[in-house]
């Protein structure tokens, strides 16, 4: 029976997704609180991993290895890259990559150290059901490639290098490293965002705006994308 590991970043970005449970356990470890309930048949675990790349690796490794998901799905929000992307738009992401790893001096590209890759890829299938439950709700998604780093991303200097290097339809600060080790682990993965702000000027202020409204637009479609598995 699968288990599943749903998780976001911020509190903000997982209580709309416990809304949809009863009957939660709650557990204490390392430093973070994971949440395991049930919904029919399907056993659920899930945790807000705090905010960037150090903490998100460590909740998906937990969620695999101490609590034994089989499949990820991230639920959150995001600063969007491509202007078709609006707020409150969703993206599900087909590939990402670290915007901020940088090795360059060595002639690597951006994103490259030896061993990984620039981009890494998420589950082909899960993706395709996300892509399948918005057609069958006519929701907007777009499919695209996120760009994540330990930075929240306020200026278009920025964006612009990483939409130019990456050809980011967005970018967040979680979603590579939770792909990484789902990678690494062999555990499919699905990473899933509404945008909050484009990550200009403005986005500190459209972040404080939208984030619960957009956070609950990602945990809303995820919750039927959840239906279908
Ligand atoms: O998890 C972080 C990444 N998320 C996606 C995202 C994003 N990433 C980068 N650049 C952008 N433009 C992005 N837009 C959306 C969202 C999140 C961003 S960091 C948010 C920090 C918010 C905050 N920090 N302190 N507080 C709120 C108040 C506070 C103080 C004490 C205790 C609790 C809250």
């Amino acid at each position: 029976m699968t288990k599943l590991a749903i998780m976001g970043a911020m509190e903000e970005e997982i209580t709309p997704l416990l809304e949809y449970f009863t009957d939660i356990k709650k557990i204490d470890y390392a430093n973070n609180t994971y949440y395991e309930c049930k919904l029919d048949n399907l056993d659920v675990v899930i945790a807000y991993s705090k905010i960037g790349k150090v903490f998100s690796t460590l909740t998906a490794s937990t969620m695999i290895q101490k609590f034994g998901c089989d499949t990820l799905l991230f639920s959150g929000v995001a600063g969007g890259i491509n202007p078709e992307l609006k707020i409150g738009d969703l993206i599900v992401a087909n590939k990402l990559s670290q915007h901020d790893l940088d090795i360059t001096a060595f002639g690597h590209p951006h994103g490259y150290v030896p061993g990984g890759e620039v981009y890494v890829n998420t589950d082909e299938n899960l993706k395709n059901i996300a892509l399948e439950v918005a057609k069958e709700n006519d929701i907007k998604i777009i499919e695209g490639i996120i760009a994540t780093g330990d930075q929240f991303v306020a200026d278009e200097k920025r964006k612009d290098f990483i939409q130019n290097t990456f050809n980011a339809d967005a970018l967040e600060m979680e979603g590579a490293s939770v792909a990484v080790v789902c990678d690494a682990l062999s555990v499919p993965c699905l990473i899933l965002r509404a945008i909050s702000d484009t990550a200009d000027m403005d986005a500190g202020f459209n972040f404080d705006e939208f984030l619960v409204t957009s956070a609950k637009n990602s945990a809303n479609f995820l919750m039927k994308v959840v239906e279908k598995l």
